[in-house]
């Protein structure tokens, strides 16, 4: 999109940033509100984290994130302490004061996987009432192709009488940051960021050099449709793996030792095969790209999510028929489940695959006990505090979480705890097929075809 530059750069914003002298409400205290808010702390600007719960204000308040991420409490604690970063629960008198609105609150989708804005659209009314003339406002949740123009700048304009891009600057800035990483790739990985007008690009893109290392300039509709593109791209490549591994399991060779084979060639990057894609972005986002177009049109995405989402099931297959192989049925079968975060290392298990799993895993009759070392998470099944715990006496593991306390297991000592014909299902193999069917398990894991000849 060309742009017309009608404005002058703002100058004297300009230099309010470069001098940090700047009040920023930070708009959604969670898993990337928190890092946004307390980066931008850190480099010396005043910023409030605004929220609508009382118990993270609350925390906040004391200098505690209830956000388990590397380093986070550190600069939360450090930040609160100088300061330099406050905390409140939504109130226009406190926030008139503030220069620069960032919104980053959950974008969800509904049941009928539509888009849910309710979150954005309450924020906006929000920033709406402390609106005034040179403020900044970006936006950081994924949004739906389309929303900045169509949605957040109409509705700016009307609360507040003012127009974007030359009474008041309005950017869209999606966030990158991974769970487990997000202090890092915050500061690290180069950053979108596509104002409504040339203006704002401009003077967003100020705002952020002051954390982020390297910044891109677009503009918003083409920085909405980035973040869902990247997030796709991933969904679609894992689907890509996964689909190989079914392959593989037909075929009898193993998927691991075919991508790493293909990889080696310079122009082929394949993901990793697993038990179905979770997190808050992956499952979700190829969906917002969508959602306004009739999906028989754009079949690869739509059946990337079907091919993601159907791996639960396919790892329920391959315990029921480990389990049939050694003449058991599910029901009254002890099962172990290891890991519930929805991947290694993190403690969020928001839309996790152990969670169907778990779920039908019960509904079918199974004992079912789940080990996370990480993540408090039990789905509705026994919770146990230690592996030991939760092998005990069971009749097959199955592994749904790549934590790094699980990459060694021992074997020996698991199958001694186990009862008699033990079983893993190794749903991110982490586990060696050979080492584990010779220590004497029945061993089934995604992509491994049971016709592999041993090594
Ligand atoms: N997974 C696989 N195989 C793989 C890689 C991942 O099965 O090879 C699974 C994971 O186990 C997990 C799911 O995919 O269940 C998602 O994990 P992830 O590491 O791919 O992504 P998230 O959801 O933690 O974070 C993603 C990141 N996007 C990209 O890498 C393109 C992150 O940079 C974004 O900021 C984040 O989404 C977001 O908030 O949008």
């Amino acid at each position: 999109m060309l742009y017309v530059n009608k404005g002058i750069i703002d100058r004297k914003l300009l230099e309010k940033i470069q001098q940090r002298n700047m009040c920023i409400a930070v708009f959604g205290s969670g898993y990337v509100g928190l890092p946004t808010a307390a980066l931008f702390a850190d480099v010396g600007f005043n910023v409030i984290a605004v929220d609508i719960k009382s118990k993270v204000v609350e925390a906040l308040k004391r200098g505690v994130s209830l956000i388990n991420e590397p380093g986070l409490k550190e600069l939360v604690s450090r930040n609160v302490k100088a300061r330099r970063l406050n905390a409140i629960l939504y109130s226009a008198e406190t926030l008139n004061q503030a220069d620069t609105a960032i919104i980053s609150v959950q974008t969800p989708i509904d049941e009928n996987r539509k888009p849910n804005l309710s979150f954005l659209t309450k924020a906006l009314e929000n920033v709406g009432k402390i609106l005034k003339k040179r403020m900044l406002v970006i936006i950081s949740s994924t949004v739906p192709p389309g929303t900045m123009q169509k949605k957040v700048k109409p509705k700016l304009e009307s609360l507040s009488g003012l127009d974007a891009d030359t009474e008041f600057y309005l950017a869209y800035v999606p966030e990158r940051i991974a769970p487990g990483k997000a202090l890092k790739e915050f500061i690290e990985s180069p950053r979108l960021v596509g104002g409504i007008g040339p203006n704002s690009t401009k003077i967003a893109a100020e705002l952020f050099r002051t954390v982020c290392k390297k910044i891109v300039e677009t503009d918003a509709a083409n920085a909405e449709v980035a973040k869902l593109a990247e997030n796709t791209y991933r969904d679609v490549n894992i689907a890509f793996a996964n689909q190989l591994a079914l392959i593989s399991e037909q075929l009898g060779v193993d998927v691991i030792r075919v991508i790493e084979l293909a990889n080696t060639h310079p122009r082929v990057n394949i993901h990793f095969p697993g038990p179905g894609v979770g997190g808050p972005c992956l499952p979700k986002d190829p969906y917002f790209l969508l959602h306004q177009f009739s999906q028989t049109d754009h079949n690869l995405i739509k059946m990337a999510r079907l091919i993601n989402d159907y791996m639960h099931e396919h790892i329920l297959k391959l315990i029921v028929q480990a389990l049939k192989s050694s003449c058991r049925d599910v029901k009254g079968s002890k099962v172990a489940v290891l890991g519930t975060a929805y991947k290694g290392d993190v403690s969020d298990s928001r839309l996790s695959p152990a969670e169907p799993i778990i779920c039908e895993l019960m509904r079918l009759g199974a004992e079912v006990t789940v080990y996370d070392p990480n993540c408090p998470e039990n789905f509705g099944a026994k919770r146990a505090n230690s592996l030991n715990e939760a092998i005990k006496n069971a009749d097959c593991v199955t592994i749904i979480t790549d934590h790094t306390a699980f990459k060694n297991l021992n074997l020996q000592e698991i199958k001694a705890s186990m009862n008699s014909k033990p079983i893993i299902i190794d749903g991110r193999r982490i586990v060696h097929p050979h080492e584990a069917q010779n220590i004497g398990f029945t061993y089934y894991g995604i992509g491994f075809g049971q016709q592999v000849t041993r090594k």
